[in-house]
């Protein structure tokens, strides 16, 4: 006679320790953190600019983010809040593939949104591959919840450096704090520093 053995189904595996950032928790969750509305944007009105310190700006539709080299990635995400977030699955084109060619002067950028949000980086953290314009997610086009049709996934940093619903970067000679980081999150934002406040 067939048993049911209850409390195997569907156990996960356990989470390796190392993965998890000081102060965090795993969720198998996908909590959305949102500072207005969603914005429900249409992709044949959607452009992708680079433009401020660079000699050659550039502005993408929607067609021609989609004909530019794809990758997808694996990474764990981490947002202040403290959840942690193992083994996400992301589409999208590297910022370095963005950035090829247009004779980038300035060392920051500033993300910026559609419905205002804001958030500065140093270009080195965007670089190398470790940034992407992400518009797919688990395989399926990115939720409007989640950033759709496109957000920033900059993974290695806490996840509000991960501008949802991006229109663009704007590069800049300096520093500009953004929008949680003028209301006194950290500059940076290392998960594995734990740099969450200003002055961690
Ligand atoms: N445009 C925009 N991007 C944003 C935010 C926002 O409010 N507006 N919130 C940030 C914060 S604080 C976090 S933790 C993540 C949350 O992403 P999620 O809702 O997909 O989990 O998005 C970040 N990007
Ligand atoms: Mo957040």
């Amino acid at each position: 006679m067939a048993r049911i053995t209850r409390g195997f189904v569907g156990r996960r595996p356990p989470v390796d320790p190392a993965r998890v950032p000081p102060g965090q928790y795993v969720t198998h969750d996908f909590p959305v953190l949102s500072a207005g509305p969603t914005p429900r944007i249409q992709t044949s009105s959607w452009t992708f600019a680079v433009r401020g310190s660079v000699d050659e700006p550039r502005t993408w539709s929607w067609d021609e983010l989609q004909a530019l080299p794809r990758e997808t990635v694996t990474r764990d995400i981490h947002c202040v809040t403290k959840w942690s977030k193992l083994d996400t699955v992301w589409t999208g084109v590297s910022v370095d593939t963005l950035l090829e060619g247009l004779g980038v002067r300035g060392g920051f950028v500033s993300a910026f949104c559609q419905g205002g949000y804001t958030t500065n980086l140093p270009l080195a953290d965007v670089t190398g591959g470790r940034a992407w314009v992400a518009y797919e997610y688990d395989g399926a086009p990115l939720d409007p919840e989640h950033g759709g049709p496109a957000r920033l996934l900059v993974p290695h940093l806490y996840f509000w450096k991960s501008a949802k619903w991006v229109r663009g970067l704007q590069i800049t000679d300096t520093d500009v704090p953004g929008f949680w980081e003028n209301l006194g999150y950290h500059d940076r934002g290392d998960p594995w520093n734990e740099q969450r406040y200003q002055g961690d």
